[in-house]
Parts: structure tokens; sequence; C-alpha cells
């Protein structure tokens, strides 16, 4: 674990994979991510299945980690994508099915836009996948009103974490 400076901001992370083996691919990606300059991981969510949204394919496992991090935004995007593509990642068209997907949701209070990079990313409100987990982590950033717009869609809380953290499932 690389110690985060102490200017180092919290980052909020989305994880999600509905291809290969989902579990152990989003496990790799909480301890490459730890392993990142600058950057340690202080909370993983709990692991959840969900229907795909705006998408088709398996169903997804997804989960949210918080992160404290010195690296500026663009830099940590560019990070959480080499862990996408060393896990497999291919991109045939717009949310195909996935091994590995990491979204920066949250930078700090920074709002960015860029064609690279938006934060807070612009489809986190319309998401149980990603509210539920985030709620779990962080209860201030998910008001109710959130959740209730997200209530209709089909997502189950599967595993407790650090347990869906370890090495045996
Ligand atoms: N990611 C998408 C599109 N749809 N649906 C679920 N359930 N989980 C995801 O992670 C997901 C999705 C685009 O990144
Ligand atoms: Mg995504
Ligand atoms: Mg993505």
């Amino acid at each position: 674990m690389s110690a985060a400076r102490p200017d180092a901001v919290s980052a909020w992370i989305g994880l999600g994979a509905n291809l290969g083996d989902a579990r152990a691919a989003l496990r790799a990606a909480v301890a490459s991510m730890d392993a990142l300059a600058d950057t340690r991981v202080l909370q993983v969510s709990s692991l959840w299945c969900s229907a795909p949204v705006d998408a088709q394919g398996p169903d997804y496992l997804n989960a949210v980690a918080h992160l404290q991090t010195g690296l500026p935004a663009l830099a940590l995007l560019h990070a959480l994508q080499a862990i996408e593509t060393g896990a497999g990642r291919q991109r045939p068209w717009r949310n195909a099915p996935r091994t590995l997907d990491l979204d920066v949701l949250l930078y700090g209070a920074e709002r960015h836009g860029t064609p690279a990079l938006t934060v807070p990313h612009p489809r986190l409100a319309e998401r149980a996948f990603v509210l539920l987990p985030l709620a779990e982590l962080a209860p201030h950033l998910v008001t109710p009103e959130q959740r209730a717009a997200v209530a209709g869609q089909r997502i189950e809380r599967v595993a407790d974490a650090p347990a869906w953290l370890g090495g045996s499932d």
C-alpha cells in the first residue's frame, strides 16, 4: 500500500463486471487501486448483483470503493483505464458486456467536465448499482429522493465486505 499525500482527496470509484469471473476481477481491481502511486483504498462496499441498465448481457457484479489519492483526476482516470485494460477490457460498442469497468463517480467536491472525464459521473443518480453501494459507505452523499428514483431497478446485495475481498469464495 502506498501512502497517500496529506493533501489527498477522496475519490469514489464504481466497479462493475459482467463477463468472466467478475468477482475475481473486482477483487483484483481493489488490490490494483490500492497499489497505485499516492493512493490508498479506504473503504469498499458490499458486493451487489444487478440487472444490466441501458445494456445487454448477463447480470453485473457491482461495488463502490472509496480512495484517498494524491493523483489529479485525469491521472487517476488513466490509471483506472490501465487496470481495466490489464483485466482484458474490450470496447466493441457502447455499454458492451465487460470484464471490468472502473468509473470515477466523485473526485472530492470537484465539478469537472471535459470530453475525457465528467465528475460527478453524469449518470450516477440514475443507477441503483451505484447509489446503493455508495450509500453504504457515505450515506450523506445519497438523498432519499435519489434512492426512491431507482427503487424499481433489480439489485441484490450478495456478499458483505470485507468477506468478498478474501481469497476464497
Ligand atoms: N454499467 C454500464 C451500463 N449498465 N448495468 C449494471 N447493472 N451495472 C453496471 O456496472 C453497468 C450497467 C456502463 O458502464
Ligand atoms: Mg460504467
Ligand atoms: Mg466506464
